[in-house]
Protein backbone atom coordinates (compact mmCIF):
# COMPACT_ATOMS: atom_id res chain seq x y z
CA UNK A 1 0.00 0.00 0.00
CA UNK A 2 1.01 3.42 -0.75
CA UNK A 3 1.71 6.28 1.52
CA UNK A 4 -1.01 9.16 1.13
CA UNK A 5 1.70 11.52 0.43
CA UNK A 6 2.40 9.78 -2.90
CA UNK A 7 -0.85 8.91 -3.90
CA UNK A 8 -1.39 12.84 -3.52
CA UNK A 9 1.72 13.63 -5.57
CA UNK A 10 0.96 10.52 -8.51
CA UNK A 11 -2.83 11.87 -8.34
CA UNK A 12 -2.03 15.62 -8.83
CA UNK A 13 0.60 14.51 -11.41
CA UNK A 14 -2.04 12.56 -13.33
CA UNK A 15 -4.80 14.92 -13.23
CA UNK A 16 -3.15 18.11 -14.33
CA UNK A 17 -3.91 20.03 -11.39
CA UNK A 18 -7.45 19.02 -11.40
CA UNK A 19 -6.79 17.94 -7.55
CA UNK A 20 -4.68 20.80 -6.80
CA UNK A 21 -6.39 22.02 -3.71
CA UNK A 22 -5.29 25.45 -2.02
CA UNK A 23 -2.49 23.73 -0.61
CA UNK A 24 -0.79 23.26 -3.98
CA UNK A 25 -1.92 26.87 -5.56
CA UNK A 26 0.37 28.00 -1.88
CA UNK A 27 3.72 26.40 -2.64
CA UNK A 28 3.84 27.97 -6.26
CA UNK A 29 3.84 31.22 -4.38
CA UNK A 30 7.34 32.10 -2.61
CA UNK A 31 5.99 35.08 -0.98
CA UNK A 32 2.78 33.75 0.53
CA UNK A 33 4.45 30.29 1.52
CA UNK A 34 6.96 31.75 3.39
CA UNK A 35 4.40 33.70 5.72
CA UNK A 36 2.48 30.08 5.73
CA UNK A 37 5.54 28.75 7.02
CA UNK A 38 5.67 31.46 9.95
CA UNK A 39 3.89 31.86 13.15
CA UNK A 40 1.31 34.24 12.21
CA UNK A 41 0.54 31.87 8.94
CA UNK A 42 -0.99 29.26 11.61
CA UNK A 43 -3.47 31.10 11.87
CA UNK A 44 -3.79 31.56 8.14
CA UNK A 45 -3.50 28.41 7.36
CA UNK A 46 -6.52 26.93 9.92
CA UNK A 47 -8.58 29.99 8.57
CA UNK A 48 -8.00 28.57 5.03
CA UNK A 49 -8.41 25.02 6.24
CA UNK A 50 -12.19 25.85 7.97
CA UNK A 51 -13.26 27.73 4.93
CA UNK A 52 -12.50 25.69 2.29
CA UNK A 53 -14.22 22.85 4.12
CA UNK A 54 -17.43 23.86 2.97
CA UNK A 55 -16.52 24.13 -0.76
CA UNK A 56 -18.14 22.27 -3.06
CA UNK A 57 -16.26 19.13 -4.64
CA UNK A 58 -16.56 19.55 -8.32
CA UNK A 59 -18.99 18.04 -10.20
CA UNK A 60 -18.56 16.26 -13.89
CA UNK A 61 -20.61 15.81 -16.78
CA UNK A 62 -22.60 12.70 -18.09
CA UNK A 63 -19.63 12.75 -20.73
CA UNK A 64 -16.65 12.04 -18.07
CA UNK A 65 -18.36 9.01 -16.26
CA UNK A 66 -16.21 6.37 -16.06
CA UNK A 67 -16.78 3.29 -18.46
CA UNK A 68 -16.63 1.15 -15.04
CA UNK A 69 -16.91 2.03 -11.80
CA UNK A 70 -14.80 0.10 -9.37
CA UNK A 71 -16.05 -1.84 -6.65
CA UNK A 72 -12.59 -1.73 -3.98
CA UNK A 73 -12.18 -3.16 -0.35
CA UNK A 74 -15.24 -5.36 0.42
CA UNK A 75 -17.12 -6.17 -2.68
CA UNK A 76 -20.14 -8.22 -0.73
CA UNK A 77 -20.21 -8.77 3.25
CA UNK A 78 -19.63 -12.58 3.99
CA UNK A 79 -22.47 -14.19 6.19
CA UNK A 80 -25.86 -15.56 5.97
CA UNK A 81 -27.10 -12.08 7.08
CA UNK A 82 -26.13 -10.06 3.73
CA UNK A 83 -26.79 -12.78 2.05
CA UNK A 84 -30.24 -12.62 3.28
CA UNK A 85 -31.00 -9.16 2.37
CA UNK A 86 -29.23 -9.44 -0.83
CA UNK A 87 -31.31 -12.32 -1.87
CA UNK A 88 -34.47 -10.07 -0.81
CA UNK A 89 -33.67 -7.08 -2.66
CA UNK A 90 -32.80 -5.46 0.74
CA UNK A 91 -36.58 -4.96 1.18
CA UNK A 92 -35.64 -5.57 5.64
CA UNK A 93 -32.74 -3.75 5.41
CA UNK A 94 -33.04 -0.69 8.19
CA UNK A 95 -31.02 1.75 8.52
CA UNK A 96 -31.01 3.18 12.38
CA UNK A 97 -30.02 6.61 13.08
CA UNK A 98 -29.85 6.69 16.90
CA UNK A 99 -26.76 7.95 19.24
CA UNK A 100 -27.05 11.89 20.38
CA UNK A 101 -30.52 12.17 18.72
CA UNK A 102 -33.92 13.30 19.91
CA UNK A 103 -36.10 11.07 17.86
CA UNK A 104 -33.99 8.03 16.68
CA UNK A 105 -34.65 6.20 13.21
CA UNK A 106 -35.34 3.32 11.70
CA UNK A 107 -36.08 3.73 8.29
CA UNK A 108 -36.76 1.20 5.30
CA UNK A 109 -34.79 1.54 2.32
CA UNK A 110 -38.14 2.38 0.57
CA UNK A 111 -38.47 5.06 2.93
CA UNK A 112 -34.91 6.61 2.65
CA UNK A 113 -35.32 6.10 -1.49
CA UNK A 114 -38.86 8.30 -1.07
CA UNK A 115 -36.90 11.26 0.67
CA UNK A 116 -36.06 13.98 -1.41
CA UNK A 117 -32.72 12.99 -3.00
CA UNK A 118 -29.40 14.56 -4.47
CA UNK A 119 -27.84 13.71 -7.68
CA UNK A 120 -24.33 14.02 -8.32
CA UNK A 121 -21.34 13.12 -10.46
CA UNK A 122 -17.61 13.34 -8.47
CA UNK A 123 -14.86 12.20 -8.80
CA UNK A 124 -13.70 9.09 -6.06
CA UNK A 125 -10.08 9.07 -5.04
CA UNK A 126 -8.47 6.00 -3.48
CA UNK A 127 -5.42 5.70 -1.53
CA UNK A 128 -4.47 2.84 -3.59
CA UNK A 129 -3.55 5.26 -6.72
CA UNK A 130 -7.00 4.80 -8.55
CA UNK A 131 -9.90 7.12 -9.32
CA UNK A 132 -12.99 6.81 -10.99
CA UNK A 133 -15.98 8.88 -11.81
CA UNK A 134 -19.30 8.00 -11.09
CA UNK A 135 -23.33 9.45 -10.57
CA UNK A 136 -24.34 9.43 -7.32
CA UNK A 137 -28.11 9.61 -6.29
CA UNK A 138 -29.37 9.50 -2.71
CA UNK A 139 -30.91 11.30 0.26
CA UNK A 140 -28.45 14.50 1.95
CA UNK A 141 -27.61 13.74 5.29
CA UNK A 142 -28.44 16.61 6.39
CA UNK A 143 -32.28 15.71 5.77
CA UNK A 144 -31.80 12.41 7.49
CA UNK A 145 -30.11 14.18 10.54
CA UNK A 146 -33.15 17.00 10.55
CA UNK A 147 -34.99 14.01 11.15
CA UNK A 148 -33.44 12.48 14.04
CA UNK A 149 -32.93 16.48 15.32
CA UNK A 150 -28.96 15.98 16.28
CA UNK A 151 -28.55 16.70 20.37
CA UNK A 152 -26.32 19.85 21.17
CA UNK A 153 -23.66 17.32 22.04
CA UNK A 154 -23.48 15.46 19.23
CA UNK A 155 -19.75 15.99 17.54
CA UNK A 156 -19.12 13.35 15.24
CA UNK A 157 -21.56 11.00 13.04
CA UNK A 158 -20.08 6.65 12.90
CA UNK A 159 -21.28 4.99 10.29
CA UNK A 160 -21.61 0.97 11.53
CA UNK A 161 -21.17 -1.36 7.88
CA UNK A 162 -22.13 -4.60 7.66
CA UNK A 163 -18.83 -5.84 6.91
CA UNK A 164 -15.76 -6.82 8.53
CA UNK A 165 -12.57 -6.14 6.74
CA UNK A 166 -9.35 -7.87 7.79
CA UNK A 167 -9.96 -8.72 11.61
CA UNK A 168 -12.42 -6.02 12.09
CA UNK A 169 -15.54 -4.30 11.92
CA UNK A 170 -15.55 -1.53 9.30
CA UNK A 171 -16.63 1.81 10.28
CA UNK A 172 -15.80 5.47 9.78
CA UNK A 173 -16.79 8.93 11.31
CA UNK A 174 -17.10 11.83 9.95
CA UNK A 175 -17.46 15.70 11.80
CA UNK A 176 -20.54 17.73 11.62
CA UNK A 177 -18.83 20.34 8.80
CA UNK A 178 -18.83 17.23 6.42
CA UNK A 179 -21.99 15.85 7.74
CA UNK A 180 -23.97 18.91 6.97
CA UNK A 181 -22.26 19.57 3.30
CA UNK A 182 -24.72 19.38 0.43
CA UNK A 183 -22.46 17.10 -1.43
CA UNK A 184 -22.53 14.65 1.34
CA UNK A 185 -25.45 11.80 0.98
CA UNK A 186 -26.26 8.36 1.30
CA UNK A 187 -26.17 6.99 -1.58
CA UNK A 188 -29.17 4.56 -2.72
CA UNK A 189 -27.99 4.78 -6.60
CA UNK A 190 -25.34 4.48 -8.90
CA UNK A 191 -25.05 5.60 -12.67
CA UNK A 192 -28.87 5.67 -12.71
CA UNK A 193 -29.12 2.15 -11.51
CA UNK A 194 -29.48 0.39 -7.82
CA UNK A 195 -26.14 0.57 -6.17
CA UNK A 196 -24.43 -2.63 -6.38
CA UNK A 197 -23.48 -4.85 -3.81
CA UNK A 198 -19.59 -4.14 -4.96
CA UNK A 199 -20.30 -0.54 -4.59
CA UNK A 200 -21.85 -0.97 -0.54
CA UNK A 201 -25.57 -2.23 -1.62
CA UNK A 202 -27.96 -0.90 -0.19
CA UNK A 203 -26.62 2.28 1.22
CA UNK A 204 -23.42 3.56 1.17
CA UNK A 205 -21.92 7.38 2.47
CA UNK A 206 -20.83 9.71 -0.26
CA UNK A 207 -18.41 12.44 1.35
CA UNK A 208 -17.15 14.14 -1.74
CA UNK A 209 -13.99 16.22 0.07
CA UNK A 210 -12.82 13.52 1.63
CA UNK A 211 -10.84 10.48 0.31
CA UNK A 212 -12.31 7.05 -0.86
CA UNK A 213 -11.95 5.13 2.60
CA UNK A 214 -13.99 7.58 4.28
CA UNK A 215 -16.79 6.75 2.24
CA UNK A 216 -18.54 3.83 3.88
CA UNK A 217 -19.94 1.08 2.66
CA UNK A 218 -23.08 -1.25 3.80
CA UNK A 219 -24.01 1.49 6.02
CA UNK A 220 -26.66 -0.04 8.86
CA UNK A 221 -26.27 2.39 11.37
CA UNK A 222 -25.55 5.59 11.77
CA UNK A 223 -24.85 7.25 15.66
CA UNK A 224 -24.70 10.46 16.64
CA UNK A 225 -21.30 10.71 19.37
CA UNK A 226 -19.67 13.16 21.19
CA UNK A 227 -16.18 11.77 20.99
CA UNK A 228 -14.10 9.11 19.01
CA UNK A 229 -12.74 7.27 22.20
CA UNK A 230 -15.12 4.50 22.52
CA UNK A 231 -15.30 2.54 19.21
CA UNK A 232 -13.54 0.30 17.20
CA UNK A 233 -9.86 1.33 18.61
CA UNK A 234 -10.27 5.00 18.94
CA UNK A 235 -9.31 6.38 15.93
CA UNK A 236 -12.84 7.10 14.25
CA UNK A 237 -12.06 4.47 11.35
CA UNK A 238 -10.86 0.96 10.18
CA UNK A 239 -7.85 2.41 8.51
CA UNK A 240 -7.30 4.80 10.90
CA UNK A 241 -7.15 2.01 13.67
CA UNK A 242 -5.06 -0.33 11.50
CA UNK A 243 -3.19 1.18 9.68
CA UNK A 244 -2.34 4.48 10.78
CA UNK A 245 -4.34 6.63 7.67
CA UNK A 246 -4.79 9.55 9.05
CA UNK A 247 -8.64 10.97 10.29
CA UNK A 248 -9.05 13.81 8.19
CA UNK A 249 -8.23 12.80 4.47
CA UNK A 250 -9.78 16.29 3.11
CA UNK A 251 -9.16 16.34 -0.47
N1 LIG B 1 -17.91 -0.97 4.50
C1 LIG B 1 -16.83 -0.67 3.73
N2 LIG B 1 -16.73 0.56 3.23
C2 LIG B 1 -15.68 0.89 2.44
C3 LIG B 1 -14.65 -0.03 2.16
C4 LIG B 1 -14.79 -1.35 2.70
O1 LIG B 1 -13.95 -2.24 2.48
N3 LIG B 1 -15.90 -1.63 3.48
N4 LIG B 1 -13.56 0.35 1.39
C5 LIG B 1 -13.31 1.80 1.28
C6 LIG B 1 -12.36 2.15 0.25
S1 LIG B 1 -10.71 2.02 0.62
C7 LIG B 1 -12.76 2.70 -0.93
S2 LIG B 1 -11.63 3.27 -2.08
C8 LIG B 1 -14.17 2.77 -1.29
C9 LIG B 1 -14.41 1.96 -2.54
O2 LIG B 1 -15.70 2.19 -3.01
P1 LIG B 1 -16.17 1.36 -4.28
O3 LIG B 1 -16.15 -0.09 -3.92
O4 LIG B 1 -17.51 1.88 -4.64
O5 LIG B 1 -15.15 1.64 -5.36
O6 LIG B 1 -15.03 2.29 -0.27
C10 LIG B 1 -14.60 2.56 1.03
N5 LIG B 1 -15.64 2.14 1.94
MO1 LIG C 1 -9.63 3.23 -0.99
Amino acid sequence: MISRRTLIGSLAAGTGGLLLSGCNRINANPQLRSVLQSAEGLTMRAQRLIADRTALAREFDAADLSPVFRANGTRQPAGAAYEAHRMAGFADWRLVVDGLVARPQSLSLAQVRAMPRRTQITRHDCVEGWSAIGQWTGVPLKLLLDAAGLRSSARYLIFHCADRYGQADYYESIDLIDAFHPQTILAWGLNGQPLPVGNGAPLRLRVERQLGYKHAKYVQRIEAVDSLAGQGRGKGGYWEDYHDYAWYAGI
